[in-house]
């Protein structure tokens, strides 16, 4: 049996930023004269920030020269980085922090496999930086999830066999990801919406010790 790895997405799996990109990307369609629904936002998860800026600017039928764009991108980043330099400890999402310390305690290895460029940021303002053996984000990939990427990076950073990787993710283009790099995925939240994924969850506090100890064994 070799030995198992895992991978954690951030924003849906660690802790909840979408309610903060949501704030700073309804602020800027406003700006811009249209709506932005919390529906609407569900679109933009697990999904890089330039391409949620496309998604978000053909939602309002919109069109921007490049230049401009990228300026929005960085207003919007500002904005939103007012939320998370706020962020502490609290905010981990529920069962994660005991999960991350078992398989610490345990020597498993695990690395983040997330599409944002302020991964590292969030994870030090959770306090949680450290305990990750290796962080693979936003910055360190050119492809997008679902292209696998970012996981087989967080792999060969792990030194584990992709197959042996276990992928924890909340985005459909994240299982995919995750399932095209060959490794085991468990999807949280929408059941229907995630169903290729490997295991389904409702929400991280189905994510047990006594799971994690599973998923070791097999
Ligand atoms: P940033 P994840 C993703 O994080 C978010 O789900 C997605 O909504 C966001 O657009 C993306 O990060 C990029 O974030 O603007 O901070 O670089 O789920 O892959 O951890
Ligand atoms: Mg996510």
């Amino acid at each position: 049996m070799s030995k198992k790895a895992f991978i954690f997405d951030l924003d849906g799996v660690i802790v909840d930023t979408a309610k903060y990109h949501y704030k700073a990307w309804k602020k800027l369609a406003n700006d811009l004269g249209f709506d932005f629904t919390e529906t609407q936002n569900e679109l933009l998860k697990g999904v890089s920030r330039v391409r949620s800026l496309e998604i978000l600017l053909e939602i309002g039928n919109v069109s921007l020269p490049e230049g401009e764009k990228t300026k929005i991108m960085q207003d919007k980043n500002e904005h939103y980085l007012q939320y998370i330099t706020k962020m502490g400890q609290e905010e981990i999402l529920e069962g994660m922090y005991k999960v991350l310390l078992y398989l610490k305690k345990n020597n498993i290895p695990f690395s983040l496999g997330s599409a944002s460029k302020n991964a590292r940021l969030i994870l030090t303002q959770l306090d949680l930086i450290d305990l990750f053996d290796a962080i693979v984000d936003g910055n360190d990939v050119s492809k997008a999830k679902p292209d696998p990427e970012v996981f087989l990076i967080a792999a060969q950073k792990l030194n584990a066999n992709p197959k042996d990787c276990i992928v924890i993710e909340d985005a459909i283009a994240g299982v995919e990801a995750a399932n095209i790099a060959g490794m085991t995925s468990i999807g949280i939240g929408d059941k229907k919406a995630l169903n290729a994924a490997d295991i389904n969850l409702d929400s991280t506090a189905e994510l047990t010790i006594d799971m994690i100890k599973e998923l070791i064994k097999n």
